[in-house]
This record gives C-alpha cells, structure tokens and sequence, in this order.
C-alpha cells in the first residue's frame, strides 16, 4: 500500500482475525496452542495514526474468547475485557470492533479470557505515525514470549499448592544441601525462621522461549550499516527478559509505544507485556545476535540480524539464590513484612535483583532515565489520590492490593474532568508488572514535566511508584497485575467512571461482574495418595483464595493397624494467612484397647475416637504448623508438622508429632511432577516404603 497517498484521507482498514485450535511441537512433543489465522504468534496488525480499524474476529473455538489491544485507546465498549468492558465472543461466533487510531506507536494485542494468552492468542500492533513525520528506517517487529508444554490450568493449579516441582527444574529449590555447598547454611535457617519460602524471580518453569513464535529466528536479509528500529514486546504470560545486542549500543527511543528522548544502554529489562522501540545498528558483515534471556536465566531466544558468521553474545551467568536470601533476610521482618528501610526506592533504579545477577552489564536502563520529548503534565483539574499496597503471599500463591482480591473489592470511583494520582508500594518479594487499561499514565520518575508515559509499571519489590493521569474516558478500566497466574489470583482493581453507562452487549451488568469475578474465586483440588508397604496415608484437598476443605486417611494393612480419617474446613487469616481457624471431624478405629493418657493427663482415645472438633493452625518460625484443637469431648491435642523439608534438591523430610503421643517422620524423593519415592515411621502404623502421587 502507498501510504503517502492515502496521507490526506484517513480511511478504514479492515483486518480479519482467524482464532482456531492448533497443535504445536515446541519440544518434540505436541501440544494444543491457539493460532490467530493459523499462526502462533497472530499476524501483526498494522495502522497509520488516523485510519480508522475494522477488525473481525472470528472464534472458530468450541469456547468463548476475547481480544483486548494493549495500550491502544479505544472506546471502552471495544476493551476486550469480557464480562467488564464488551462481551465474551462466544464458540463459532464473530465479533467486530472498530474504532478510530489515535496515536502511534508499537502495541500489541491478546486474549482476556482465562489462561488463552499462555497459549498462543497474541499478536503485534504497530501505528505508524501520520507520513512525512518519521524518517523512513528498517523496521523488525520482536514479539517475545514463553512456552510451557503444561497444561496452562495445571500451571495455576501447582502454583496455588506450593509446588517445588517448578524450582526443581530450575535448579533453584535453594536446599539444605545446596546451602551448606554455598556457605549459606546460616541464610537458610534465618530465612526459614523468618517463614519465607524460596525466593525466586519468577515461578513457573519454561520449556521455551520464543521470538515471534520461534527459539531462533534469523533476519537475514539485513545489511552492514543497516540501522533498524526493533520493535520489542513482552507477550510472555509470566517472564521478564533481559535484552542485550552484540552489535552495539542499542538505543532506546520509545516504550510503552511513546516516544522517550533517545537513550543509550548495553542492556534493559523489558516486563511483561511492556513494550521498547530501540535503535540498532548492523555494524559489519555477520549475523549480530539480539539476545532475550529470561530473568530467571532459565533460558533465552535470539533474533540474528544480518548474514554471515554469528557474533554471539556471552549467556548471562546463573543468579546467585543465596546472596538473594541473604538481602531478602535482611529486608524481612518475623511476620512477614518488609521493614521500613527509610531508603526511597523507586523506578527501577535500585534494583535488589543486582545482587543475584553477579555481573556489570554496563549501561543498563531504568525507568528514571525515560524521558518524554515533550511535556507530560496533567491540565489544571482536582487530583485524587489513591494509596495502593501490592500484597501478596507465596506458599497459597495468593496476589492482592491491599489484601484484598479483585472479587473481594469494590470498584474505585473516579470520575471524568479529574486527575487521578496513585501511589503504588511494593511489599511482595517479587515485581509486578501493573498494568492501566485505557490510559496513559505519567510515571513520576524525575524528570519533572517531562515525566514519560506509559500504561504498564514494574514495580520492584520495596519499591514505591508514583503515576498520575487525566480521568478523561467513561465506563470500567482494569489495573491489574501483567504477570498473567497473578491477574487470575486476584491482584487488581476496576476504575469505574462514575455515570457512565453500561457498555452495549452487556446484557445483565450484575451477572457479568460475577463471571469476571469467577477468576480469583476458583476452587483448585490437590491431593497425596501415598501406597506403602504399612498402607496407605493420603490427602485430599479444595481451595480458593481463603478457604480450605482438607480431608486425610490412614488406612493401616490389618486391623491392629486400623485406620483413621480427619477432615477440616477452615478459613485463612491474616496478610501472610499463618492463622488457619477450622472446624472437623475425626474418626478412627484400631483393634486394640487405648490405654493410659496423653501429654496433657486427660485419657488416651487415639485408638477409637468419632468426634467432633475445633482448632486452630498457625505456622511457627522454620515453617513447622502448629495445630491445636479441642474435640467434643473436652480432649484437647496440640501438634507440630512440617511437610517439605528440603534436604536436597529432589529429598524432602517430614514429620508430625503431638500430644496423644503419636509420632511420624519419613522421606520422600520427588522422580516427577507427580510420582515420588517414599518411606516413613509411624507410631501407629509402623514402618513402610512406597511411592506417593501427588496431584
Ligand atoms: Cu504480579
């Protein structure tokens, strides 16, 4: 198409979205991925400023999807946010959204619909600005993102368990044993202590890293002195990625699609779901590597520019877990709260990472060196203000503002004509990449009026950000975590404009909100069915954000060994949820005569007990649970266990021991996500060996 004569007559470009089922084989394995017109990534979507879009999406799925256009302004109706903002596109229908383009910039659009973004539905938007206004250069769209062959669901699903199974892969379960060889044994117990669980910077495991939906991509056709604007995007559900060239500086012009004065760096961190314009140069002959390794140095993906023999870039080395630890014991108070260091950290520019990374990059980027070209500042108008705490917890994989899950909130308020300034603290170990539907906001980094613009912020753990924007839309705009299984938990907010209407396609506003609101209040199962010589010991489990339903068994091989069952329901307390209130059941026979007391004086029943009872759980310092309850009879029984020690990287120890004088220790060695060795001592039971399964 030639635009420059098109220029003057802004006119509507229609594009066709395919959404199909397709198979992958990333591994050498075959897995189900979403094509968007047969391919994984969708086809990029490109415009001028001042076209108009018309895009139709056809769901050719037996389930319901959406398409939301990151940090693209349109009219809320066409948000993409189904239940919130337009409707969800139902199995074999067709949607149409059209709107006006205006701005441009390098965007990007995905799936708002459960976890259909982990699995292919994204593409890339690129919005040229109005002809004659950008000087004519190379253009490379880089859309990176991961790939897991896992269920996306059983991804979510083990994260909420508290799987180590992730961390085994990634050779960072931070041991008993790998602590000792570190020198670290003191960092580990003090992090035990002060109940953390292994730090890491992120959580799932990646079987692949793409570039535009490939390990490795070569663009050949680049020559010597070529200098090219790559267009970089974050598409990754849950990975930051460092960026490094090694063909030079790579100059960062743009982020979050808004131009920032051009700036120089060695390497930079790109969020998920952010976006950065940078400039590089093709300096000789050869193939120059651009590199994208994931935070977690798991892994990375290359894109080649130009031809000839690779220069390659050095892998970045390992992080250092324990020197992580170690600073995170230090920020750490005993309930689980960051102390107030008094330090103002902000905007990336102290980023407690460097001391797991182990290395000098040169130049590297951060969000205090973004500044926009032009001045940013807000018209005169009212400011409101909004204080927002990142909370969150490890061990349930619980992510929340304020404590609180969206399903748990109300909308916040605002309304058209005024500012809306919000303070964001991170108190999580881990950064968050938050994420503004809809709006740009000014990133308060101190550049004064030159603050730049964007619509995602990573916020680094003790961090606190301040973004500020003009309230000028109508209707309900997600804020929301990028980090895709922390959104699902809970971790956002809706900015509802006071007055406005409900979006046309919603037919019953009240019952849409439930269904958005399903998200972070799934009940996930779990369970351990353990098969030993002595019998068999087991868990069952259902959980959501607050609530546990818990049942275990002891089936004995005869009956002198006899079997007991409990069952709790209770409900989590507090920040960290350490406080577990319930209400059970517990029953057991064994053919032989109780005899004697307990600890507490008061008559053994171990033996043959159908009752009711009330307690409580609390988790001690070096991650012991503490359980004590009252039965229906007056018998009280306090118990201590701890599940996963983790003695090696794959053995983990356990034991119980209470007041009815019961006691239990054992080993189990983890050979896959779901099947592991193991064997154990129990004072009723006896002595056993087998394996357990865990789902
Ligand atoms: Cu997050």
């Amino acid at each position: 198409m030639d635009r420059a004569q098109t220029a003057d007559r802004p006119h509507t470009l229609v594009s066709h979205l395919y959404i199909s089922d397709t198979v992958v084989n990333y591994t050498g394995h075959p897995r189900h991925a979403i094509a968007v017109n047969g391919r994984l990534p969708g086809p990029t979507l490109e415009f001028t400023e001042g076209d108009t879009a018309e895009i139709y999406i056809h769901n050719g799925m037996m389930m319901e999807t959406s398409v939301h256009w990151h940090g693209v302004i349109v009219p809320n109706r066409y948000d993409g946010v189904s239940y919130l903002t337009s409707p969800p596109i139902l199995a074999m229908q067709t949607y149409v959204a059209k709107f006006p383009i205006v701005q441009h910039g390098t965007y990007w659009y995905h799936s708002h619909t459960m976890l259909q973004e982990q699995i292919g539905l994204y593409g890339a938007i690129v919005i040229h600005p109005r002809p004659g206004t950008e000087p004519p250069v190379h253009e490379q769209v880089v859309l990176l993102s991961d790939w897991a062959d896992e269920k996306p669901y059983e991804i979510q699903r083990s994260l909420h368990f508290g799987t180590d199974w992730y961390s085994i892969r990634k050779g960072s379960t931070q041991d008993y044993a790998a602590a000792i060889k570190a020198h670290s044994l003191n960092a580990k117990l003090t992090s035990e202590w002060k109940r953390m669980f292994p730090m890491d910077v992120s959580d799932v495991y990646y079987d692949r890293f793409l570039v535009n939906g490939q390990p490795q991509e070569a663009a050949t056709h680049y020559k010597p002195g070529d200098k090219i604007r790559l267009r970089i995007i974050n598409g990754g559900s849950s990975t930051y990625f460092w960026l490094q060239y090694s063909g030079g500086k790579m100059t960062v012009i743009a982020s979050d699609g808004k131009e920032v004065d051009p700036v120089d760096v060695d390497r930079l961190i790109i969020g998920v779901s952010e976006t950065y314009d940078v400039l590089v140069t093709v300096p000789d002959s050869g193939s120059f590597e651009l590199r994208a390794t994931a935070e977690d140095r798991t892994g990375s993906t290359s894109l080649w520019l130009g031809s000839g023999a690779k220069v390659t870039l050095k892998p970045l080395p390992p992080l250092r877990y324990f020197e992580g630890m170690r600073m995170m014991n230090g920020m750490m108070k005993g309930n689980g709260e960051m102390k107030e260091t008094g330090m103002a950290m902000s905007n990336q520019t102290m980023d407690m990472n460097t001391v797991m990374y182990g290395e000098s990059g040169g130049t590297t980027l951060n969000y205090g060196m973004l500044r926009s070209p032009t001045p940013t500042t807000l018209p005169e108008a009212p400011t409101r203000v909004f204080h927002f705490n990142l909370t969150g917890n490890m061990n349930r994989y619980v992510w929340t503002i304020d404590n609180k899950t969206v399903s748990e909130s109300d909308k916040i308020l605002i309304r058209h004509g005024e500012n809306v300034r919000i303070i964001l603290f991170n108190g999580t170990m881990m950064r968050h990449p938050m994420h503004l539907h809809g709006h740009f906001f000014r990133l308060l980094n101190g550049q004064g009026e030159y603050a730049p613009l964007k619509e995602v912020v990573d916020i680094l753990p003790m961090e606190t950000d301040t973004l500020e924007f003009a309230a000028t839309e109508s209707g309900d705009w997600f804020f929301h975590c990028h980090i895709l299984y922390h959104m699902m938990s809970g971790m956002g907010r809706i900015f509802h404009y006071e007055d406005s209407p409900t979006p046309p396609g919603i037919k019953d506003p009240a019952r849409a909100l439930k269904k958005l609101y399903s998200d972070d209040r799934e009940i996930r199962p779990m369970a351990r069915v353990g098969l030993e010589s002595n019998g068999s010991d087991g868990e069952f489990m259902l959980a959501d954000t607050r609530y546990r339903f818990q049942t275990e068994w002891r089936l004995g091989a005869n009956p002198q060994k006899g079997y007991e069952s409990e069952s709790h329901f209770g409900r989590y307390l507090g920040k960290m949820q350490y406080w577990l209130p319930y209400i059970g059941w517990d029953f057991r026979y064994r053919s032989v005569v109780d005899s004697g007391k307990n600890l507490l004086g008061q008559t053994d029943t171990k033996n043959h007990r159908n009752v009711f009872c009330a307690g409580v759980q609390y988790i001690l310092p070096m991650l012991v649970i503490a359980d004590l309850r009252v039965d229906m009879r007056g018998n009280l029984r306090l118990q201590l266990d701890r599940e996963d020690i983790p003695v090696t990287s794959r053995l983990r120890m356990n034991f119980m021991i209470n007041t009815d004088k019961e006691y239990m220790a054992g080993f189990r060695y983890i050979l896959t996500k779901y099947v592991g060795l193991s064997t154990h001592y129990d004072s009723d039971m006896g002595w056993g060996a087998g394996l357990t399964f865990n789902y």
